[in-house]
């Protein structure tokens, strides 16, 4: 079983990933990890952190001439913005008086935080639960995607809304009616949003949005959105029926769901579903040149707990960022009176880089459950595993219901 834990707070140092289980053999660069690094760090409507970091990832370990030992991997990627806050933020005995935050904000783990960590200063609670700890995130991620792209699995992402702005053709429904080029690679979708401010698929759109966030940056106000993420040759059989935590959309839904400001996640159709028939929800089974495939894609890849074969479609809804420049009520820790929440650098919109960061999270659950079926220690012994299952599905199926 794969596993990674980060550690490193938003104005501390560095950020850290430890990640084991991965197999030996995996050829990574580390120019790889930092192209989707940087790809977090853009977007409009992003505030002046991002101007101060440039995110690359130091490998500390498990990797020799670029490839993997099997042994743990960590990382470190550096905070810039560190120099600025050593006397507020420093292990070490305070030097001087530092003044405490004492009203919280509301959306953000300010005040939870105090209240179950015992806390004397917001600061305590503000620094990691900050969004910054999800480039670590994306670091781990990197090696995940880059394990699933040695067996054709790819991954890519999309804006599909900001601040209530869609697009006037949805492209969601030629993902869910199988519309696509037969060769369809998920990753082609970022490699499209990736050129847009705003990771959204067409210019019209980007204009409506991008006009959107300036009325919020002029309001002191933020935006949030939804997105899509989309994994392209996955096998059929991650994952499993027989246990509650032992579903793959469970596990994407844990995953997507725990990053920072995410409310709600789906699965192919998702809520739509809910309201459809059934003949209008689920997917027919054909047979195409000795395949069984699908004519359509409504259940994302995923029907009971288990993969498909058919690309996996995750929708994600962030909220609005919590830091506002015209802020709403709150309360003063120390006073106890009514007073405006606090105001502090902050982003205005972080849809397109919670994309990014939605791609390193279904590619870290789609290789768990790839590696928990098709486990090895080298890459050269998955790839065995998988070449005697993938190969022989058919024929097998076909012997089981002679
Ligand atoms: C972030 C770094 C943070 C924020 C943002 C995400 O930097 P700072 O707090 O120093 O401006 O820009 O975090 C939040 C929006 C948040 O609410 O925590 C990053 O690296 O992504």
């Amino acid at each position: 079983m794969i596993r990674f834990l980060t550690a490193g707070e938003s104005h501390g140092k560095a950020l850290t990933a430890l990640i084991e289980g991965i197999p030996s053999n995996l050829k990574i660069e580390n120019s790889y990890i930092n192209f989707h690094l940087k790809r977090r760090q853009a977007g409009y409507g992003r505030g002046l952190r991002m101007k101060i970091e440039s995110d690359t990832a130091e490998i500390l370990s498990g990797i020799r001439f670029q490839k993997t030992l099997g042994s743990p991997i960590s990382m470190l990627i550096k905070n810039n913005d560190w120099e600025n806050w050593i006397d507020i933020m420093t292990a070490d005995k305070k030097q001087k008086p530092i003044e405490k935050i004492t009203i919280p904000r509301p959306g953000h783990a300010d005040l939870v935080g105090v209240s179950k960590y015992n806390f004397d200063d917001i600061r305590n609670s503000i620094e990691r639960s900050s969004a910054r700890e999800t480039a670590a995130r994306v670091a781990v991620g990197s090696i995940a995607r880059r394990l699933l792209e040695e067996f054709g699995i790819y991954i890519g992402s999309f804006v599909e809304s900001i601040g209530g702005i869609y697009p006037n053709e949805n492209f969601s429904i030629r993902l869910f009616d199988n519309s696509l080029p037969k060769n369809f690679n998920a990753w082609d979708l970022s490699l499209k949003a990736d050129r847009s401010d705003v990771r959204v698929l067409d210019n019209e759109h980007e204009k409506k949005i991008i006009n959107k966030i300036k009325l919020a940056k002029k309001r002191g106000d933020t935006l949030g959105g939804s997105f899509f993420v989309v994994a392209t040759g996955v096998p059929v059989g991650l994952g499993s029926f027989v246990h509650y935590d032992t579903k793959l959309d469970a596990e994407i839904a844990q995953s997507i769901m725990s990053i920072n400001a995410v409310k709600a996640v789906s699965i192919g159709t998702g809520f739509q579903a809910a309201d459809e028939f059934g003949s209008k929800s689920h997917d027919e089974i054909i047979l195409q040149k000795g395949v069984l495939l699908r004519k359509t894609n409504r259940a994302g890849g995923i029907e009971g707990g288990i993969s498909t074969g058919m690309p996996i479609i995750v929708r994600g809804a962030m909220k609005p960022i919590a830091t506002l420049m015209s802020p709403i009520q709150s309360v003063d820790l120390k006073t106890m009176h009514a007073v405006d929440a606090r105001r502090e650098r902050s982003d205005f919109v972080a849809v397109p880089a919670c994309a990014v960061i939605a791609e390193s999270m279904l590619a870290w659950s789609i290789a768990k459950y790839f590696l928990l079926k098709f486990g090895g220690d080298s890459m050269e012994e998955i790839k065995d595993n998988y070449k005697s299952y993938t190969s022989k599905l058919i024929t097998r199926l076909k012997k089981n219901f002679k």
